[in-house]
């Protein structure tokens, strides 16, 4: 038995474990009381974590798939060198946009991305999709519109705040904010301290609130502008932190001084007084937050709802203080900024879509493939991600993606998307090699984990770093050796902080341009030679590190760090190559959240006016209608799910099935007892069910699990898979983000 420090891959909390592991297994897993942020906390899934490491689906070998559609075994080298002359082949013939790559990391795997996006630059594309263009790009884009930067991304205090106001989240369950079920209670215990939940749900978080709002479905941009106009109506607005921090107020308190109120509210289904009672209380606290997830991200008014959420802390003042709404850093950056009204960002050959920070929408994909014109997406790197599952519209998927020319999966384990693949590539697990999350989203405080592998890599598993190396090699892109840097780089002793190798490096990197999109690569291949314990993939974190320190200095130095301008990024390296339980990266004022704004006044952007726009234009028509009458909120965080990261069913010690929680009256109502099995039918399909009677849903509305509908060796998929319900058309038309939380439905009782 050995004991090792880890983390936990299942959300984006990413708790620091302490484990203990025996041969290739884990014995015991317990939270890590030295990890910076989680600091012990972890959840029951993450218990559970042997399921993830250890199953059938596992991939041990590269696989092709034969002329027969069945998948035969190949080395390394004949998949890499065949996929590198199919890849050129395609560029040459067809340019940069037939190739798209899609995720590069999931939870916790955020290391291998870096390389990954080294082969959608060898292939001069950009076109990048993944998940986040499935919930969050619509906060992205207000982000970036509000303050400047669209990767200008906002945090929660929620710790301190003495009034939370929780929109559409469900952290008890699903976590997002630290050490949630703890953070709940606190708060719960102390009576001077208020919760408010905005949710059609009466959820975990919703039982433990001081104020349950349970709206109807879709109607959060209603109840939000409501209370705006209640704040202003009011004067319960910040007058001195408006005139201080932002413009463009007096263009929003016009629109919402124009905002029917009452109508609003009706239209939410809540009651006026609460709705004022929560306004006031917010607006009044002295510390107070919103935290919001899925919940208005994947339903109607996306975007606006992004931007309303953001205009209730910002005209209250809750912004840039302890106990409030916060920017944070990025040590990595997992997104981008591609402000879509500047000329140089590519639209899309079928939809005329632009990237939101970088990242385009899956909803728009298969028809990006099945267009008919050259400038179709042809060939397709997946790593990290299963969208045929995971995807709005599951038939699309599979009907696309039989037509790429080539499919390369890069997964852990043999998915759905895989079977569809020419070529699947195993990788090694999280726990199989170096690795490190993205999801750093703290404030003040911001922390950092790298994590050292506990296993050997599964049969012939490599870590994506590797893959993409080679894959690189083979096209051409990158030179096989480096003898002149690697040498500097091993010669070099360890006091000299790796500055002998920068400078070498930067000479390199001048003189040979073309290498610039490879440098993590070429420090893998170089620098990553000398590091110590075979850490070779975490050394582009030194170039990061570099960065970060040198754009927050101050507070890269108020964390401990030791070092000047051209040094402390070395040292902020070391201690995160060293600090097996995670290190702080940096602690910064609250005040000085200001500097982080893009805009180059260092205040908030009111006066949005498309937004204006969208909230004069409110849409009142219906979701639901006589033939779906119901609106399935499809993809409920519950006690044992985990998007599709487990396979293994036997994960599960609850809630097999996954099963439709329904309203004891609306199932009366369609006689379906408890336990029976029913058919759910949207306009785009209908899959089975296993009905389960819950007081906790609104009349009106039902809830299926998101992670299941997966297959499990040679089984058929198992629970409900949920995108065959969802179709690729019902999303919101500016950001493609799906309603997944807002699918017309109808159930009926399976005759037994
Ligand atoms: N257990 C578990 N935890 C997870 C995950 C998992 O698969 N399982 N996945 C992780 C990932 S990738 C993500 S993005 C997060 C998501 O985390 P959350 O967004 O917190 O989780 P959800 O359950 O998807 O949805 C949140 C809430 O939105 C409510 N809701 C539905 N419709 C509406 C509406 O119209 N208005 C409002 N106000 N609320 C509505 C639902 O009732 C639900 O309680 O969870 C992460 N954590
Ligand atoms: N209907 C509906 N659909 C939804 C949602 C919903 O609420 N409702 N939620 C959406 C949301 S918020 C999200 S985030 C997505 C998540 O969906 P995806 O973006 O597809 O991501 P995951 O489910 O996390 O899938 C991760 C994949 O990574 C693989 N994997 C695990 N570890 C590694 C590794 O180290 N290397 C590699 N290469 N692969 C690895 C796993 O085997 C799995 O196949 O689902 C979305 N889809
Ligand atoms: S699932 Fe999330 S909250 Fe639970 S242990 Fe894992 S990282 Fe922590
Ligand atoms: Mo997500």
């Amino acid at each position: 038995m050995s004991a090792h420090k880890t983390a936990c891959i299942l959300c984006s909390r990413n708790c620091g474990l302490d484990v203990e592991t025996s041969g290739r297994r884990f014995v015991r897993i317990h939270g890590d009381k030295e990890h910076p942020v989680s600091k012990g906390y972890m959840c029951q899934k993450g218990a559970r974590l042997g399921y993830y490491q250890d199953n059938a689906d596992r991939l041990t070998h590269p696989l092709k798939r034969m002329p027969d559609g069945q998948f035969a075994q190949v080395s390394w080298d004949e998949a890499l060198r065949d996929i590198a002359t199919r890849l050129l082949a395609i560029r040459e013939r067809h340019g940069g946009r037939a190739f798209a790559f899609y995720g590069g990391g999931g939870q916790g795997n955020h290391l291998g991305g870096a390389y990954g996006r080294q082969l959608q630059k060898a292939m001069r594309s950009r076109y990048l999709y993944n998940s986040l263009a499935q919930e969050k790009t619509g906060d992205f884009w207000a982000n970036g519109r509000i303050f400047g930067r669209q990767t200008c991304h906002t945090t929660e205090d929620i710790e301190h705040a003495d009034f939370a106001l929780v929109i559409g989240a469900n952290p008890w369950q699903a976590h997002g904010i630290p050490n949630a079920r703890d953070t709940l209670r606190d708060i719960k215990k102390d009576p001077a301290r208020t919760l408010v939940v905005i949710d059609p749900r009466r959820t975990e978080t919703a039982k433990d609130a001081d104020i349950h709002l349970q709206l109807r479905p879709g109607t959060d941009a209603y109840l939000m502008a409501a209370m705006l106009s209640v704040i202003v109506r009011e004067g319960l607005h910040d007058k001195a932190f408006l005139a201080q921090h932002t413009n463009g107020f007096a263009a929003l308190e016009r629109a919402l001084l124009a905002v029917p109120v009452e109508e609003y509210v009706r239209r939410a289904d809540v009651s006026l007084e609460d709705v004022q009672r929560v306004a006031r209380g917010f607006a009044k606290a002295e510390r107070a937050c919103v935290r919001v997830d899925l919940g208005i991200q994947q339903s109607p008014n996306t975007t606006l709802n992004g931007y309303l959420e953001k205009m209730l802390f910002l005209v209250t003042g809750q912004f840039g203080k302890r106990g409030g709404n916060n920017l944070h850093t990025f040590l990595l950056p997992v997104i981008g900024d591609t402000d879509e009204r500047k000329p140089q960002y590519w639209r899309t050959a079928r939809h005329g879509m632009h990237a939101i920070s970088g990242i385009y929408p899956p909803n728009i994909l298969p028809d990006e493939i099945e267009h008919t014109g050259e400038d179709r997406v042809r060939a397709m790197f997946v790593d990290s991600a299963n969208p045929a599952v995971t995807a709005a519209d599951s038939q699309a998927y599979a009907r696309a993606f039989r037509k790429l020319e080539l499919l390369v999966v890069v997964d852990v384990a043999f998915t759905e998307t895989a079977r569809l693949a020419h070529y699947v590539l195993p990788a090694a697990s999280q726990f199989e090699k170096w690795e490190c999350t993205g999801f750093n989203l703290e404030f003040p405080q911001n922390a950092f984990q790298l994590r050292a592998p506990l296993f050997e890599p599964l049969g012939e598993c490599l870590p994506e770093p590797e893959i993409y190396t080679r894959l690189l090699e083979h096209m051409g892109e990158l030179p096989k050796s480096f003898p002149v840097l690697r040498a500097v780089a091993e010669r070099e002793p360890a006091a000299a902080l790796h500055l002998g190798y920068l400078a070498a490096l930067a000479t390199t990197l001048a003189a040979r341009p073309k290498l610039r999109p490879y440098a993590a690569s070429l420090l893998y291949r170089t620098l990553g030679a000398a590091l110590p314990d075979g850490a070779g993939t975490a050394a582009f974190l030194l170039p990061l590190a570099m960065g970060y320190a040198h754009q927050h200095y101050t507070a890269v130095k108020r964390a401990g760090y030791k070092g000047n301008r051209a040094t402390l990024g070395v040292h902020l390296f070391r201690a995160i190559l060293n600090q097996r339980s995670g290190a702080v990266l940096s602690r910064h004022e609250y005040d000085e959240v200001w500097s982080l704004l893009g805009h180059a006044d260092q205040r908030a952007q009111l006066e949005v006016p498309e937004m204006l726009q969208a909230l004069r234009e409110l849409d009142t028509t219906e979701s639901t209608s006589p033939a779906f009458p119901l609106v399935l909120m499809a993809g409920e965080r519950r006690t044992y799910n985990a998007n599709a990261i487990f396979r293994d069913p036997a994960w599960r010690k609850q809630d097999k099935d996954g099963a439709l929680r329904i309203h004891p009256e609306d199932a009366q109502a369609l006689e379906l007892e408890d336990g029976v099995r029913a058919r759910v039918t949207s306009a785009r399909g209908a899959i089975e069910v296993t009905v389960q009677r819950d007081e906790s849903v609104r009349r009106g509305m039902v809830t299926l699990p998101h992670g299941h509908g997966m297959r499990y060796g040679d089984s058929e998929p198992l629970g409900p898979a949920l995108n065959q319900l969802t179709s690729s058309e019902h999303c919101e038309p500016f950001t493609r983000t799906p309603y997944h939380k807002h699918v017309p439905v109808r159930v009926e009782a399976l005759a037994s």
